[in-house]
């Protein structure tokens, strides 16, 4: 009965959230911040302009929307700087076999990402190929856990809800999906994910006709 995966992007596919953290930082130094990896692990799934409000929560900082506007280029700049040097070796373990297995089993696959540099990500690693449809950051207009991202992408798979499984790693992400009617798996080293249908803690060694079993 399951037609559809549909894959995060930042944490299942690729690790970009390394470049996400490194741009934030060096952003936040701008007003005397200094972000901590704990906290960057809260930003996961969550969009540019979100991202960029909590920090300043954080930092309790205030700034006028003119400046959150150069902030937002700015770290934007940074992080396309960072990832402008990704590579196919970059790909997170396991992911290129679990696809080829999902296309000879005849699922189709798309993104769904918050990201709005999901493609050049994509496109860098070579991983761009393997997608049936793409939904990103520049297509949605709500933030996972607003289920809108895996909502859309279902559609354009023409698919139904009950029809897609999710691949996710953080927690808004699962929530999303779960809001979306859909199964979830979430990629989780750490058991700390909450509510997924199943947890795998990387994609390496798994089969893809046995994890895609739920009763
Ligand atoms: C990713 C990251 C988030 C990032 C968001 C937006 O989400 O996990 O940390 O803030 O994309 O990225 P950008 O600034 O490139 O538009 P996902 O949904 O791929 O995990
Ligand atoms: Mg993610």
């Amino acid at each position: 009965i399951y037609k559809a995966c549909l894959f995060d992007l930042d944490g299942v596919l690729v690790d970009t959230a390394s470049y996400h953290y490194q741009a934030w930082k060096q952003l936040a130094h701008r007003f005397n911040f200094d972000l901590s990896l704990e906290q960057n692990e809260e930003l996961k799934g969550i969009s540019r302009v979100e991202s960029l409000e909590r920090i300043l929560q954080w930092a309790n900082y205030q700034a006028n929307s003119e400046l959150k506007e150069i902030w937002l280029r700015e770290k934007n700049e940074a992080y396309l700087n960072l990832i402008s040097q990704m590579n196919p070796g970059e790909i997170l373990p396991g992911v290129l076999d679990f696809l080829g297995q999902l296309k000879e089993l005849g699922f189709l696959i798309a993104l769904g990402s918050a990201s709005k540099n999901a493609e050049i990500i994509l496109q860098k690693t070579g991983l761009l190929p393997w997608f049936d449809a793409i939904i990103d950051g520049n297509v949605v207009t709500t933030s996972k856990p607003n289920p809108e991202v895996f909502l859309k992408g279902a559609e354009a798979l023409d698919c139904s809800a009950n029809e897609c499984i999710v691949f996710e790693d953080a927690q808004a992400g699962i929530e999303a999906a779960k809001a979306a009617g859909m199964k979830v798996i979430g990629i989780d080293t750490h058991q700390t994910l909450k509510g997924a249908d199943k947890i795998i803690p990387t994609f390496s060694g798994v089969d893809a006709q046995s994890l895609l079993q739920f009763k």
